[in-house]
């Protein structure tokens, strides 16, 4: 497929309700996903492997905490910028997506937003680069949906703090040289801390044999009476709502990845329906694969609409968590009904790594899992109409 005159999906004009900035910085990415992501993520995926030299040019694009300011070393762009970027990353791989909204959303903002001077001067401008990577750690072997229960405790030690416990399925672990880490103190609360590779009794073992994300590093954080010096710790933040705010970035920026996912689909199966000829006519002749495409290009319109209001909102800072939790759910599931449909669309070769669309929907079910599961996602926008929590 000839990625370098790609278009994306605009059915109903919404660029219009773009910048220029918009416009150029979704450009950029989208170049450098056709030139260096398009032809190296299925032979990643194939074999299991991360490309890490892609993360020196993802940071070279301004693609890692693109709403920290300038100052910091980082883009200074809005929160819409963030989206199309997310967006154009997911077109290549969810994978890759995932590299930056952990860098962005879940180390980046939590250093800027609830770390001193100190701590941003320190790490934001070499996590912007890209000469630092970072994970992040709420999700336990006990503790998924429900991370109030965490049982990872730091004790304080005087001059330092001990961490005990572990963390798992934790993207970028495996090559991660800071960690973004959430514990209970002694008087329950929880706390944000940055540990460092390299303390002694941290370990990161990788996480194996993975059939969704295969170009995406996972893997654990493990603590065995890890020394925490006082001053890594994330001083202006306590309590669930810490990971909660991170988890609200990140959202956001899953809700707009995955229409790249499903836009990625779309285009190959349109262009394959156009192509393929069965009974002597092209199969995109037939109504029934044009229910599927016409049905394929009305969802990802609507996506397109929900993430951009969201993305308004949160601009004015005024998007609720049950809002993202609510395009997060939605657009999640688009894009992998879009996946499979647009499978159909290629019969037989819809199954092979020849077309990306496989490695589409393998990767969308990691994404409809983390972040807050599906159904997590429901019950969330169930307690905002109802005011009744229905997860406990
Ligand atoms: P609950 O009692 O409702 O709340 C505890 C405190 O947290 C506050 N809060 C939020 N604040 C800001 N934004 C949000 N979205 C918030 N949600 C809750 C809440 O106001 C309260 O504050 P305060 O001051 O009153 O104490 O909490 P709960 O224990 O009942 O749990 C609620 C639930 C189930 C909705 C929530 O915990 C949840 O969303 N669970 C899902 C867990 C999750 O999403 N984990 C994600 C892990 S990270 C990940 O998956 C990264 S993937 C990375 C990649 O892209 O590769
Ligand atoms: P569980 O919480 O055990 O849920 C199992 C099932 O029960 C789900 O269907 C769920 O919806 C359902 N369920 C649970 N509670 C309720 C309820 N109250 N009502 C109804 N149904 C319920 N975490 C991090 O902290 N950092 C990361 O970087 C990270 N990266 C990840 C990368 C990958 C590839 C994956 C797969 C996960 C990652 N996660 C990460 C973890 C992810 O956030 C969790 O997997 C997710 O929150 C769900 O937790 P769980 O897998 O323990 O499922």
């Amino acid at each position: 497929m000839d990625y370098n005159n790609y278009k994306s999906v605009d059915y109903l004009n919404i660029d219009e309700f773009y910048s220029e900035e918009h416009l150029l910085v979704r450009q950029s990415i989208r170049d450098w996903v056709n030139r260096s992501l398009k032809p190296i993520i299925d032979k990643a995926n194939h074999e299991h492997i991360f490309p890490k030299h892609i993360i020196k040019e993802l940071g070279e694009l301004g693609a890692f905490g693109p709403y920290i300011p300038e100052k910091y070393g980082a883009a200074g762009l809005d929160h819409i910028a963030y989206g199309l970027i997310m967006q154009e990353l997911e077109r290549g791989d969810s994978g890759i997506r995932s590299v930056a909204s952990v860098q962005s959303s879940l180390v980046m903002y939590p250093i800027y937003k609830f770390g001193n001077e100190e701590q941003r001067q320190k790490y934001l401008p070499k996590l912007a680069k890209g000469e630092l990577i970072g994970a992040f750690g709420l999700t336990e072997p006990n503790h998924g949906s429900d991370p109030g229960s965490m049982e990872t405790r730091i004790i304080n030690n005087g001059d330092y703090y001990i961490l005990n416990g572990a963390k798992m399925w934790i993207t970028n672990a495996p090559i991660a040289d800071i960690a973004i880490v959430w514990a209970k103190d002694e008087n329950n609360e929880v706390k944000g801390l940055i540990v460092e590779r390299g303390m002694k009794g941290f370990s990161t073992p990788k996480t194996l044999n993975k059939w969704s994300l295969r170009a995406s590093e996972t893997g654990e954080l493990v603590f065995d009476n890890v020394k925490i010096p006082k001053e890594n710790i994330l001083p202006n933040i306590k309590g669930l709502k810490g990971p909660m705010m991170c988890l609200n970035s990140a959202r956001f920026g899953i809700a707009w990845g995955v229409i790249g996912a499903a836009m990625d689909c779309y285009d190959t199966a349109l262009n394959y329906a156009l192509e393929r000829k069965q009974f002597n006519k092209p199969i995109a002749s037939f109504q029934l694969q044009q229910k599927k495409l016409a049905e394929i290009l009305t969802e990802i319109t609507k996506a397109q609409l929900i993430a951009w209001r969201v993305g308004v909102l949160r601009n004015q800072d005024k998007a609720s968590p049950a809002q993202i939790s609510l395009i997060k759910r939605n657009n999640v599931e688009m894009a992998l009904n879009v996946a499979r449909n647009s499978r159909q669309i290629l019969g037989a070769m819809g199954i092979t790594g020849d077309y990306p669309i496989m490695r589409h929907i393998m990767n969308l079910e990691s994404v409809i899992t983390y972040e807050g599961t599906h159904d997590i996602h429901l019950l969330i926008t169930g307690f905002d109409i109802t005011g009744i929590p229905a997860f406990k």
